[in-house]
């Protein structure tokens, strides 16, 4: 992996960074298949807020939410040291783990991602955080590559509409200018990781292909940073609304 200072000035002039080889071969691999035990052993006993399908109550997966609160695996990896020492980097600042997932876009049935800020649902003020995707498949543009908004996180928290789905519950309402914040592509090796700030508008499109493009993805919070309980509550209460109307 390159050194810290690099990523950082990255980081911090783009509101993301791409960074090959995040992880290790073996970290790889053993991260691969702690994922199917999950799948295999825990998710037949989670309720219906921790894993999401692509239809209906089973098929395939779309979204598996806080691994690390079901899961002694995922809990160190999202406290992985190497992994905080990159997110302290690019803050600038201290900060903790907050929050693990794992998005997961199957062969040919997987969903695009529509664009929105992470800070839309994670509310910390000051917006103090970073979000840390690391690429589990060779991500393409064919099967479901993150796409950002470069610079945008600048712009700070945007407007966002209510979809009443209950994953991607939030879409960005704001048409960005191309030519102020172009679109760039996250095209990241297996074990390399897109990492993003919370304010960084982003996207990721459908899997066209004949193989899985899965991702773990860590949220971490800067010690500055502290949840906005007023939004959370307006935000649980309108996630509520789509649970009891679902
Ligand atoms: O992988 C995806 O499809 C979306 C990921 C995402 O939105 C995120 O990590 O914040």
């Amino acid at each position: 992996m390159e050194d810290l200072t690099s990523i950082a000035s990255r980081f911090q002039r783009d509101g993301f960074v791409l960074v090959e080889n995040f992880l290790s071969p073996d970290e790889l691999t053993t991260l691969q298949h702690e994922l199917t035990r999950y799948i295999d052993q825990v998710v037949p006993h989670l309720s219906s807020r921790h894993v999401f399908y692509e239809a209906g109550d089973n098929g395939p997966i779309k979204h598996l939410t806080s691994l690390d609160l079901h899961d002694d695996f995922f809990k160190q990896m999202l406290s992985r040291p190497a992994t905080l020492q990159v997110v302290e980097a690019c803050l600038g600042t201290p900060a903790e783990p907050f929050a693990s997932e794992v998005f997961y876009k199957h062969a040919h049935v997987g969903t695009e991602t529509p664009y929105h800020q992470d800070n839309a649902y994670l509310h910390f003020d000051p917006a103090d955080g970073v979000v840390v995707w690391i690429a589990l498949d060779d991500v393409t543009l064919d099967n479901g590559a993150m796409h950002y908004r470069k610079g945008a996180y600048e712009l700070g928290d945007l407007d966002h509409f209510e979809t009443n789905l209950p994953l991607f519950s939030k879409q960005l309402s704001a048409e960005l200018d191309p030519a102020q914040n172009p679109e760039v592509p996250a095209l990241v090796k297996q074990g390399g990781a897109a990492i993003h700030h919370i304010q960084t508008p982003h996207r990721a499109g459908p899997n066209r292909t004949d193989h899985d493009r899965r991702a773990f993805v860590g949220n971490y919070q800067g010690s500055r940073a502290r949840v906005d309980e007023q939004r959370k509550a307006a935000h649980d209460a309108y996630t509520a609304r789509i649970y009891n109307e679902g």
